[in-house]
């Protein structure tokens, strides 16, 4: 929680504003850097090194030939969503070897949206399984990539096996859009923070 003061004497009050630290992961291309990209309101920060020939026969590009960088460390970014919350999105390194520092940037994080691109779904499925073991509420958002077969939102959420977790479209290049995923995940964590305390209070 950090507290902003306003002047004194002025007729403002102090404001409470709520620091949140979000994920943003998924599998290799989904467009996580992207998304951190255009939605961040402060330059993002990026950790993007070119693909070498050396991880050729380590890291698979299946499906995005086209790609020449990867994140080696991080995404950050920032975007406020109304003046009392803030979120401060730390985007995953998409490649296996780098699943070691899942759990230090996991750190803290209240919730996570899962990127998935419908063409390699299965890319998704360690980030699913890996915040459904630790317990942090994510949502799924499926960028949709210019030429890829859509299927609606059922479809994707039966097919990943998520009941109960909001599934919503986006484009990764567009802020309102990624937005909205974040939107999504604000309120997906709220209720799941409601439902567990009214549980608690019952028991
Ligand atoms: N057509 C299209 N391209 C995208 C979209 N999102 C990301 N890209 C491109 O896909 C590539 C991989 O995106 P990147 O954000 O680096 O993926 P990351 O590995 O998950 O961080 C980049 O060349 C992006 O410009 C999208 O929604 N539509
Ligand atoms: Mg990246």
């Amino acid at each position: 929680m950090v507290y902003v003061s306003s002047e004194p004497g002025s007729p403002v009050p102090d404001l409470q504003v709520t620091a949140v630290k979000m994920l943003v992961a998924g599998g290799f291309g989904v467009g996580k850097t992207t998304l951190v990209g255009s939605v961040s309101e402060i330059p993002p920060l990026r950790t993007e090194e070119l693909l070498t020939e050396l991880s050729r026969d380590v890291d698979s590009l299946a499906g995005v030939e086209a790609k020449t960088t990867t994140t080696v460390a991080l995404d950050f970014g920032r975007i406020t969503i109304s003046p009392q919350l803030v979120l401060y999105l730390f985007g995953t390194p998409g490649q296996d070897r780098f699943w070691f520092m899942w759990n230090e940037l996991s750190a803290g994080a209240l919730g996570a949206v899962v990127l998935a691109d419908t063409r390699r779904l299965d890319t998704c499925f360690p980030a699913v399984d890996f915040f459904e073991r630790r317990g942090i509420p994510f949502v799924i958002g499926v960028n949709c990539f210019d030429g890829s077969q859509q299927y609606d939102i059922d479809e994707v959420r039966e097919a990943l096996d998520v009941e109960g977790v909001p599934v919503v479209l986006c484009d990764a290049r567009l802020r309102e859009s990624c937005k909205q995923v974040l939107i999504a995940l604000t309120e997906h964590v709220i209720k799941l923070a409601v439902r567990r305390q009214q549980s608690s209070a019952s028991s």
